[in-house]
């Protein structure tokens, strides 16, 4: 059968960068190998809405992704239009939103159904079905509307427990071209799934998605991926961003069996991730080091061992000051990813956060409010505890809009938002003044403004704005 997946990322201001989505590339795969004759559209760089309607034409079935409320508009109208294009079609929508809320993607989105969690065998079993006309009512992972209007949850199946028998995600649909010259700079891979972590102000959201616990590839299983890559590429050289949840729960003969692999293939890394400062030691940054690791976003969140412990973090600010440590040792940019302004929080627990950076020296620091987003224990307590405010409409409440808009949904007991508004600003004072004072960097914008002028003047402007505690305004 022919088969859309589409990626509704129209219209969207991109907030953190271009990256291809790598679970509808898998889907992509997963429907090649049954046979299924697949077409991707992508409308991240469409101008008009019915730029890729011929792609369309005649498919059985089409799935859209939406990975978070941000996209949740541009999902909504893409497949509106798409249903005046090809009214006969089964549409479908899955990703990370849906698996989290799947009756309100029912009513948002005009779709007959929804997919939840990891999709591989589900979508193939549906299309396999819509196919030859068999019924599609117990096919699990699936919701959808009975024909009295009601929600049906069939029951989830088990997550894929080994990882290795997946097939590699269908990049060659993805059009790096265009990606590349559009901010794009590094590639997504992904090594394991899930995370078994209990952050308040993240789970249960991820274990929607991937079940509880993680699951591991091997390291010969990425490095065959990564090969595939590079000859798509034309290159043996990569930058990669492994978009695991928790890269480091990998032990260190992983990451040494990944570096000899890399080495006998000839494959040269540089690659980044995020991470716990509780899963790293001395000698994993090492090994990671040599395989081309170049930056770690450490998510720290607070100098506060009390807020550290209502966030259920189970990290403490000591571990934080090794890991930024040992990284600096071995070359490893280190960022600090906080966030501030929690009901819990007060003015000396601020304090605390920025005494520790200034331990840390993190060569990045970024800064997000602390948001209470439906579908996390943080929301649910905060509703409980009657600090939730404003609570009408949860696209709002979206981390991407909130640090954009300055948005914050829960009531502080003892502090003004005012006050928190201020830490930021001065958090990213301290930022900047970092960048500024740090010699790689001047030597790297020198070296900018010589042969890449717009560039070096793009970030001297983005830095000095951190002075003003302007740099995450809207529009900028
Ligand atoms: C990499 C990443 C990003 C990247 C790039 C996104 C990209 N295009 O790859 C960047 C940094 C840009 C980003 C930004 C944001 N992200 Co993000 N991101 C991730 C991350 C870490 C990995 C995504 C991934 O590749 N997963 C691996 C693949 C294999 O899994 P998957 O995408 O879920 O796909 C499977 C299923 O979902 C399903 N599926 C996927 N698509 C489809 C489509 C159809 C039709 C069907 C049927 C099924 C289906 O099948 C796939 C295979 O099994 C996830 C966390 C995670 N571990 O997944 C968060 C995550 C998706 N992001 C999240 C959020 C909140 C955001 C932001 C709002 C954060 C912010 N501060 O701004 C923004 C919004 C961006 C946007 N425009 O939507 C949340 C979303 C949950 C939610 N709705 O609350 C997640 C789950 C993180 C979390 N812990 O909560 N993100
Ligand atoms: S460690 Fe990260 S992914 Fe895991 S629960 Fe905590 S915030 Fe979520």
């Amino acid at each position: 059968m022919k088969i859309a997946l589409v990626y509704p990322r129209w219209n969207w201001i991109e907030y953190n960068g271009l990256a291809e989505p790598l679970g509808l590339l898998q889907l992509v795969s997963a429907l090649r190998s049954g046979g299924h004759d697949v077409t991707f559209l992508d409308y991240s760089f469409c101008r008009s809405l019915d730029e890729l309607d011929e792609m369309v034409k005649g498919a059985g079935m089409i799935g859209v992704a939406v990975s978070s409320a941000a996209t949740l508009g541009s999902a909504a109208t893409v497949t509106a239009h798409l249903h005046t294009v090809n009214p006969d079609a089964v549409f479908l929508a899955g990703g990370a939103y849906p698996s989290i809320f799947p009756e309100h993607t029912l009513n948002e989105i005009p779709v007959d159904y929804v997919l939840v969690g990891e999709a591989e065998e589900s979508i193939l079993e549906l299309a396999d079905s819509l196919e030859t006309g068999a019924d599609t009512s117990s096919i699990l992972n699936l919701v959808f509307r009975d024909r009295s209007g009601d929600v049906v949850a069939n029951s989830r199946r088990p997550v894929p427990s080994n990882l290795d028998e997946l097939s590699f995600p269908a990049r060659d649909v993805v059009d790096y071209d265009a990606y590349l010259q559009n901010g794009m700079y590094e590639f997504g891979v992904i090594t394991s799934r899930g995370c078994p972590f209990n952050c308040l102000y993240c789970k249960p959201s991820t274990d929607r998605i991937f079940g509880g616990g993680i699951r591991f590839r091997s390291p010969q299983n990425v490095v065959e991926e990564l090969t595939e890559l590079a000859r798509l590429r034309g290159t043996n050289s990569l930058p990669v961003f492994f978009k695991d949840d928790t890269i480091t729960l990998h032990p260190t003969e992983w990451f040494e069996e990944f570096r000899d692999r890399l080495s006998s293939n000839d494959l040269k890394l540089k690659w980044h991730c995020a991470t716990r400062v509780d899963t790293v030691s001395r000698s994993k940054l090492k090994v990671m080091a040599c395989s081309g690791c170049h930056c770690i976003s450490y998510g720290v969140e607070s100098g506060s061992q009390r807020i550290l412990d209502f966030y259920r973090k189970g990290t403490t600010p000591a571990q934080a000051a090794l890991a930024f440590q040992w990284s600096r040792e071995f070359g490893i940019e280190a960022t600090a990813m906080l966030m501030i302004g929690c009901p819990m929080e007060k003015e000396e627990d601020l304090e605390a956060t920025y005494s520790l950076l200034r331990k840390l020296k993190p060569d990045d620091i970024v800064v997000y409010f602390s948001t209470a987003i439906p579908g996390r224990d943080i929301h649910d307590w905060a509703e409980k505890k009657g600090y939730l405010i404003n609570d009408a409409n949860p696209e709002l409440f979206d981390p991407a809009r909130n640090r954009a808009l300055e948005v914050m949904n829960m009531r502080l007991p003892y502090l003004q938002i005012e006050d928190v508004v201020h830490w930021k600003h001065r958090i990213e004072r301290y930022r900047s003044w970092r960048k500024v004072t740090s010699i790689d960097n001047i030597r790297k914008w020198l070296t900018d403004l010589v042969h890449d002028p717009a560039t070096g003047a793009r970030n001297a402007r983005l830095v000095l704005k951190g002075f003003s505690g302007s740099r995450d305004r809207p529009n900028e």
